[in-house]
């Protein structure tokens, strides 16, 4: 458990944000995992809200809360979809994905009239590609994406679950985690050099999506960027 008081402290934050009569996406994660708790707090002291999660457990973890969770094709728009992130840019760009759910992730932040990211102060870097970069491919022709990946210069290796065997998402794909031995000069050329390939689903890096950004510190307060 790393860095649990900041990331609390940005869910808590967000949670706050929450009006009634919102329709409120969940991301996925252990940053949203508080976000989720807090709101179910909330609903305890009556607040009225409907919710889209980005992910099985996202759901799980609020309908245990009694948080009514509702498909998103069955919605309009999604008011606020609150989120965490793997690295975050002063431009507000970010590699997502640690989790496994950076697609429906993408999705869900598309869908909402604001995404607001929750982070701890580690999540905050001058420039993205320490992290991981996943990148979600379809199980058909995959050892071919790979490969054509690896031909255009990328690193990287079939994420793995727990057991040893391919990690599937739950879009039902695999997922190729790139490592970069340097920082991402151009995050969106690098995005659509990847999409490119054939079978590539969508990469982890986000752009122009970002609203607010609350980061959790260590005594507990968040800052706003
Ligand atoms: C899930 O797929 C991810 O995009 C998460 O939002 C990201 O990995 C951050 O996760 P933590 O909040 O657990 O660090």
């Amino acid at each position: 458990m790393d860095h649990e008081v900041e990331k609390r402290a940005a869910g808590y934050k967000a949670a706050s944000l929450i009006r009634d009569g919102m329709i409120v996406g969940l991301g996925t994660g252990s940053t949203a995992a508080y976000f989720i708790e807090a709101l179910v707090q909330r609903i305890r002291q009556g607040l009225h809200i409907r919710a889209v999660a980005s992910s099985r457990a996202s759901a799980e973890l609020a309908r245990k809360g009694n948080i009514h969770v509702v498909d998103l094709n069955d919605v309009p728009k999604v008011d606020i979809t609150v989120d965490g992130a793997d690295e975050i840019d002063p431009l507000k760009r970010m590699i997502k994905g640690g989790g496994g759910a950076h697609v429906r992730e993408k999705i869900l932040a598309y869908a909402s009239r604001e995404l607001i990211v929750i982070v701890d102060e580690t999540k905050c870097v001058s420039s993205l590609g320490k992290a991981n970069l996943p990148v979600e491919i379809l199980f058909f022709g995959s050892p071919s994406a790979r490969f054509h990946l690896e031909e255009r210069g990328y690193t990287g290796q079939w994420r793995t679950a727990s057991d040893g065997s391919l990690f599937i998402t739950e879009n039902g794909n695999l997922l190729f985690d790139l490592h970069f031995d340097h920082p991402i000069k151009d995050p969106k050329e690098e995005h659509l050099k990847i999409l490119q390939v054939p079978g590539v689903v969508d990469t982890g890096l986000f752009f122009d999506i970002a609203g607010r950004v609350i980061v959790g510190l260590a005594d507990g307060s968040t800052k706003l960027l």
